[in-house]
Formats: C-alpha cells, sequence, structure tokens
C-alpha cells in the first residue's frame, strides 16, 4: 500500500459510471489529475494570466517565472543538467516529430533501428523521413516474451545507424527496456539514441545522465498534469543538430527583412506563444509526484501488478500477452472468443473503463498476431479492492457471452 490514501486529491475519482463507483483503469491513455494541479492552472489564469517572454509588466514578469520555473522542475525531475535542455512541446507525439524534422544531417543509406511494436508515434515520424531521405528502417528481434533480443539488437548495428528509436516501456505488453544497454550499444557505432518515455517517466525514476540518452520524450497529460503540454529532453550536442522547423515569434533574437537569427535553446525550438497554463500545470504534476517519490509509485505499482497477475490468470479463457516475470503496471489480454470492444463494454457497464483496440500500436497487435486486446493499466491511485472489481467485471463478460466454465 501507499503510506497515505491520496483518492481524496482526485475530484473525478470520487463519482459513479451506470451506477457503479468509477474503477479507472486507463492510465496509459492518459491520468487523472489532483486538485494541486487544478488549482495551479485555475491559479495561473486568475492572478498570472500574460504571454511570456515579451511583456515588461507585472503579470508578464510572473507569467515568464512560473513558465521557466516549471521548466527547472521539469529539468530537476528527470535529471537533466540544464533547463535549457528541456524543450516544451505538446506531447511526446510531438517530441519525437521535432527530432525526426529537425534533425539537419540525414545522408542517403543511414540507419533508424526500431523495435517493431512502437506506438506509431515512434513509427510512423522514421516512415515519413525514411521515405524523403532515402533512409533504412530495422527492427531489432524480440524474445517470444516481448523482450529485445540484445544480440540480434547489437547485430544490426553498424557504422550507418544513425539513429536509435526506442520505447522504455511498451504501452502495449509492458515490457521494461533495457535503455541503459541499448544507449551504451548504439554509442558504440556513433548512433544517437531517442528513449520514448510516454510510458516510464510516470512511473519510474528516470534519470537522463544515468540512461546517457541523446533525447527522452514524454506527455504531461500521462503524469497527472494538463494534456497538450510534453518536454523534449536532449543532449547539448544532441539539440544542437536540430535546426528549427517551426519559424516565428519566441524563436527569434533579430530579424531584418531577408533573414533572421534564433534565439539560443530551449527557446529557438519553441516557436510561437506556448502553452503556459499547461508548463504550469506539469510542475505542479511534478511537485505532487515528487511528494510522494517515484521510488515508492514504482513499489506500489509493483504491487498491483503482482496482486493483479494471479487473479487474472485464474480467470479461464483469458490470455495474458507480455512478460511472466517483471512488467509495468498494465496488462493487455483477451477473454478467449469475445471481442475486445465487447469485453471494454461490459466493464464499463460495471464500472471499469479500461481501453480495447491496438492501443495506437497496431504493428505490436500483428506482431502478437491477434487484431485488437483489452488493456488495463495502473497508476499510483489505483487500489486492490479495484483490481477486484475489474476481475469480477470480467467474470461477468465471461458469463454473459456464454462462456462459463
Ligand atoms: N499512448 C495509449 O493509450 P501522446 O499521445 O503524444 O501523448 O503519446 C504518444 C505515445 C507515445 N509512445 C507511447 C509508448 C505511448 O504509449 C503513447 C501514448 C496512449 O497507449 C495513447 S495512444
Amino acid at each position: 500500500m501507499l503510506p497515505v490514501d491520496l483518492r481524496g486529491d482526485f475530484p473525478i475519482l470520487q463519482q459513479t459510471v451506470h451506477g457503479k463507483p468509477l474503477v479507472y483503469l486507463d492510465n496509459a491513455a492518459t491520468t487523472q489529475k489532483p486538485v494541486a494541479v487544478l488549482e495551479a492552472i485555475a491559479g495561473y489564469y486568475r492572478r498570472d494570466n500574460a504571454n511570456v517572454h515579451r511583456a515588461i509588466h507585472t503579470l508578464g514578469e510572473r507569467a515568464t517565472a512560473r513558465f521557466e520555473e516549471a521548466r527547472h522542475k521539469v529539468a530537476a525531475f528527470i535529471g537533466a543538467p540544464s533547463p535549457a535542455q528541456c524543450i516544451f512541446v505538446k506531447n511526446t507525439t510531438e517530441a519525437i516529430n521535432l527530432v525526426a524534422y529537425s534533425y539537419k544531417s540525414w545522408r542517403t543509406g543511414d540507419e533508424i533501428v526500431l523495435t517493431p511494436i512502437e506506438h506509431h508515434s515512434n513509427l510512423v515520424p522514421w516512415q515519413q523521413v525514411a521515405r524523403r531521405f532515402g533512409l533504412t528502417l530495422r527492427f531489432m528481434p524480440l524474445l517470444p516474451d516481448g523482450h529485445i533480443d540484445m544480440e540480434g539488437y547489437k547485430k544490426l548495428l553498424n557504422d550507418r545507424t544513425r539513429l536509435v528509436a526506442v520505447t522504455h516501456v511498451s504501452n502495449v505488453l509492458g515490457t521494461i527496456n533495457p535503455v541503459r544497454d541499448i544507449v551504451a550499444a548504439a554509442h558504440q557505432v556513433g548512433a544517437r539514441v531517442l528513449i520514448d518515455g510516454a510510458q516510464s517517466v510516470p512511473h519510474m525514476p528516470v534519470r537522463v545522465e544515468e540512461l546517457d540518452c541523446d533525447y527522452l520524450a514524454f506527455s504531461g497529460h500521462k503524469m497527472c498534469g494538463p494534456t497538450g503540454i510534453g518536454v523534449l529532453y536532449g543532449k547539448m550536442e544532441a539539440l544542437e543538430e536540430l535546426e528549427p522547423f517551426l519559424f516565428g515569434g519566441e524563436m527569434i533574437a533579430d530579424v531584418d527583412l531577408y533573414s533572421a537569427r534564433w534565439k539560443e535553446l530551449p527557446w529557438r525550438l519553441e516557436a510561437g506563444t506556448p502553452h503556459i497554463a499547461g508548463a504550469i500545470g506539469l510542475g505542479a504534476a511534478i511537485d505532487y509526484l515528487s511528494r510522494i517519490g517515484m521510488a515508492e509509485i514504482v513499489r506500489y505499482e509493483k504491487e498491483l501488478v503482482d496482486y493483479a497477475r494471479p487473479r487474472l490468470q485464474e480467470l479461464e479463457g483469458l490470455e495474458i500477452y507480455g512478460p511472466r516475470g517483471e512488467r509495468a503496471g498494465l496488462f493487455s489480454f483477451n477473454l478467449k472468443g469475445i471481442h475486445p470492444h465487447d469485453v471494454a463494454t461490459l466493464l464499463d457497464q460495471e464500472g471499469v473503463a479500461v481501453r480495447a483496440g491496438h492501443h495506437c500500436a497496431q504493428p505490436a497487435a500483428n506482431w502478437l498476431q491477434v487484431p485488437a486486446t483489452v488493456r488495463a493499466s495502473f497508476y499510483f491511485y489505483n487500489t486492490f479492492e479495484e483490481i477486484d472489481a475489474l476481475v469480477a467485471a470480467l467474470g461477468k463478460a465471461r458469463e454473459f457471452f456464454g462462456h462459463v466454465s
């Protein structure tokens, strides 16, 4: 258990759905927001709302200070040496696209190494640049449980490998990839490494200097922050390799009629008015998570996984995908003979919110050789009772479709 009951911090969790207490198990899609985050956003709009980095007046100075303070919090949270290395973007998707479109030194024949189960956000941008610049995509082999075959991965690396882009935690299988080893091997051939941290940064301590990654992308909304704000971290030299692809206000140092010079990092890569309230909300979310402690969150989510696994396994006809051992706080599964969308609809009738589909990772479903799965994903505010409710609702779904043992 967590040492304190945090449920009261989340007003949204105090409701019923179809007459049943809401059991929110769709945290990999997005997480709920504590009062501290809601108040930080409202407080900014009530007291400090102004544009940043331009106004001389008091509100402008306050807004700028709070926005940049949020950047400091982000940097401290992931152990970035400098806040200048943390670029505010919309989300993980934009962070990855920013690297894909801004990287200025692609050479025809360069290779990008991925896993075959990446989220579309860490696949499609690379397909696009590969097409445009004549690059080749290579895919790491996986072991039957979804872990990366590290020997097979290392064999793919060569002097043409320009970038390795890999998810830290799979949003479909819950596998936790050995990113530090992946980075070390890639660096031996001089390749850069981008870590998709969408499903790791919210759930475990992630320290960029320990991982030694060149880029890290993550989203605020998956870690108790608001939607519309995310982060691209980069090593200074890796960010210097990015040529802005959005031009306009905020990113400009000086302009004449025919040319312009950019500001320094991080603003060079943040054209236009940023999501100020979003950054402040993300800062409040980071404060909130830090008060609980990321080590505590990872420990408690492991308890939830250990509690859920045998109970799910006991359900006849339920097949769980992904690793048998350590996994992140999510389970993708199918109930034999029942379409995942039907399962999710029936669970919703019981107040249980899960996701069904390919989870924006269609190649992962192909790899599993299923069209779709049901996914229950946990966060620190979930309880053992909620897992019982999930298991009971799955039992009902099975009975409803006539699969009683
Ligand atoms: N996965 C899910 O339900 P955005 O949408 O940009 O905040 O995050 C994209 C993304 C990138 N990588 C991984 C590993 C992800 O899981 C996600 C988002 C959600 O699985 C929504 S599709």
